[in-house]
């Protein structure tokens, strides 16, 4: 069952396309960074984000929002926060403390518009996932845990660069190019219950989610803890949330009569 690779394939075409149609007349430069940079006015706003990922939300369906955060450093900080004409906040929606750098949202889907101006490192999983998306130049997917709509889920994030990188580019060069991350929510917890909700004798069903990535260690991503080696007939179905290097599965059974 592949429910990422598509998911966030889908969202980078938001950079992509962008860029697409103008490439041929502009240079060589592709994604989304020479446009940001080179068109006056800006070529993307909060309002084509916006209707550009609404309009197309259909092709992530399991996806609760997608975002940008640009990445600010925090020389850059003032000017940034002047011509926002707001300063950015953590995650706790508190002034951010001076940090060595910033992970803003600037643009959002109006789904998971609660994080625009929210400095994306300041929570723990979002700001590793940053760190590890740019390191690698891979879409990447956080550990399980309670996001800001409360429920259990997963992030997966993007790299967004400002210049074309070979694949074999040194970290550091990686770092130095990147132009901000595109991220967006798994909400697990509302995902399955939804499903459920559907299901006629949704009440005889039991769906368990892990992140088994650890296979001796594996975290709860829906449904509460039991013993993976299930007693009642299960059924177990791998799932993919688009970073290769995270596994999941999903057990569902008939509730057993007590
Ligand atoms: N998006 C939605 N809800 C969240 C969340 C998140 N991160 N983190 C906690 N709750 C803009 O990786 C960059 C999205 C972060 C991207």
């Amino acid at each position: 069952m592949g429910v990422g690779g598509g998911e966030m394939a889908a969202a980078a075409a938001v950079v992509e396309e962008e860029g697409k149609e103008e490439e041929e007349e502009e240079g060589e430069e592709g994604g989304w960074g020479w446009r940001a940079r080179s068109k006056q006015p800006p070529a993307l706003d909060q309002d084509t984000f916006a209707d550009y990922t609404a309009r197309t939300s259909f092709e992530r369906p399991l996806l609760s929002g997608v975002a940008y955060a640009q990445r600010v450093m925090h020389a850059d900080r003032e000017a940034f926060e002047r011509q926002q004409g707001w300063i950015i906040k953590t995650m706790k929606h508190e002034p951010s403390p001076p940090q060595d750098e910033y992970a803003p949202v600037i643009y959002s889907q109006e789904t998971v518009s609660y994080i625009e101006g929210l400095d994306m490192m300041s929570g723990e999983e979002d700001r590793e996932n940053i760190l590890r998306s740019r390191a690698t130049g891979k879409a990447v997917l956080t550990r399980p845990f309670r996001l800001m709509s409360n429920h259990l889920g997963v992030v997966l994030t993007f790299p967004v660069y400002l210049v074309d990188l070979p694949p074999d580019a040194k970290v550091e060069d990686r770092v130095a190019a990147t132009a901000g991350y595109l991220g967006g929510a798994f909400d697990v917890e509302s995902l399955v219950e939804n499903l459920l909700r559907q299901l006629a004798g949704n009440q005889e069903l039991v769906v368990n989610v892990y992140d088994v990535t650890n296979h001796s260690n594996p975290l709860v991503m829906y449904g509460s803890e039991v013993p993976l080696g299930a007693p009642s007939p299960s059924h177990t179905c791998m799932l993919d949330f688009g970073d290769p290097f995270r596994n999941h599965h999903m057990i569902c059974r008939y509730r057993s009569e007590p």
